[in-house]
């Protein structure tokens, strides 16, 4: 059985990055990986995508041909994918089973909470020929935690991804060198472990509409009219509390240019998908040679 993870997370939260980082990592502890793109509209790798979606549909001549917008013309190449699945299951066929599979997808958050298209693709990884063992490493930007709504209504992306996936997940406060020296270590702990008291310490934080000169606000009449007051906090508690009640995210830091980081994240994805009980137990002076162990 083949292991793998998907690389999921808003726009620009650092994935491709991230998906680099790991094959460098894996290179450098003589471990194999198979990387697939899955973003049409992906563009600059470190590392040449083994499978590539963009051999089989891009993103800019589904736009250019079917005169669709960035999102629509998205959906459209992931149902195209759907629909010419050979694409991929021919080359995962052949992958052995201590490869790690690193799947690169897009930013569109749209693909991980509200349309079927990406659990579909996952069943077809997971059960069948595939078989794929798998787990999500769902990525959020640390500099989210500067604005607590923003980063709780992340939070909720990555725990409406976890419903939706049925997948083992692993979250990931990315760019954690981004923050470094600004969010005191005990205060960070509160966010690596969500505690939904933060959203109600600094209610005016965060969500504030700006009322803008010469367009129309609609009611807004001045800066800080909305999103405060009692109605706004009794959202915010709801929503603390619907994340308490399924007390199902924690975040891993993750810093990309950082080794031992990376490795600390891998350690948590071979876990998830038990990547190391499956692999051929060694004899106990294998691979030792000629070395005196004493
Ligand atoms: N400081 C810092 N910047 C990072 C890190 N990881 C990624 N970035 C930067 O963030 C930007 C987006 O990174 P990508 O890896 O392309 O993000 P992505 O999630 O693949 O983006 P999309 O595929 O467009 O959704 C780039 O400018 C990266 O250089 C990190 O660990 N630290
Ligand atoms: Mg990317």
């Amino acid at each position: 059985m083949p292991y793998g993870t998907m690389v999921m997370g808003p726009a620009g939260a650092g994935k491709t990055t991230f998906c680099s980082a790991l094959i460098q990592h894996l290179k450098n502890n003589r471990r194999s990986c198979f990387y697939i793109n899955l973003d049409p509209a992906a563009e600059d790798f470190a590392y040449e995508p083994d499978v590539d979606i963009k051999d089989l549909i891009t993103l800019e001549d589904v736009m250019e041909e079917l005169h669709l917008g960035p999102n629509g013309g998205l959906m459209y190449c992931f149902e195209f994918l759907l629909e010419n699945l050979d694409f991929l299951t021919e080359p995962l066929e052949n992958v052995a089973d201590e490869y790690l599979i690193i799947i690169d997808m897009p930013g569109q958050i749209e693909l991980y909470t509200h349309v079927p298209i990406v659990p579909q693709l996952i069943k077809h990884f997971t059960r069948g020929s595939l078989n794929i063992n798998m787990c999500v490493s769902y990525l959020l930007e640390s500099s989210f935690i500067i604005d607590r709504a923003k980063f709780f209504s992340g939070t909720l992306s990555a725990m409406s991804a976890m419903l939706m996936m049925q997948l083992p997940h692993v979250n990931i406060l990315s760019k954690m060198d981004q923050v470094k020296g600004q969010v005191a270590r005990r205060e960070l702990k509160r966010f690596i472990d969500p505690d939904t008291s933060l959203l109600q310490d600094a209610p005016e934080s965060g969500l504030v509409y700006e009322y803008k000169e010469g367009v129309d606000n609609g009611d807004v009449e001045e800066p800080k009219s909305v999103m405060t007051g009692s109605s706004f906090a009794r959202l915010n508690r709801g929503v603390g509390q619907l994340i308490d009640d399924f007390s199902l995210v924690s975040f891993l830091k993750l810093d990309a240019q950082d080794e031992d980081s990376v490795g600390a994240v891998l350690s948590y994805i071979d876990d998830a998908i038990q990547f190391h009980e499956a692999q051929e137990p060694r004899e106990p002076n294998d691979g030792l040679g000629d070395t005196d162990m004493g």
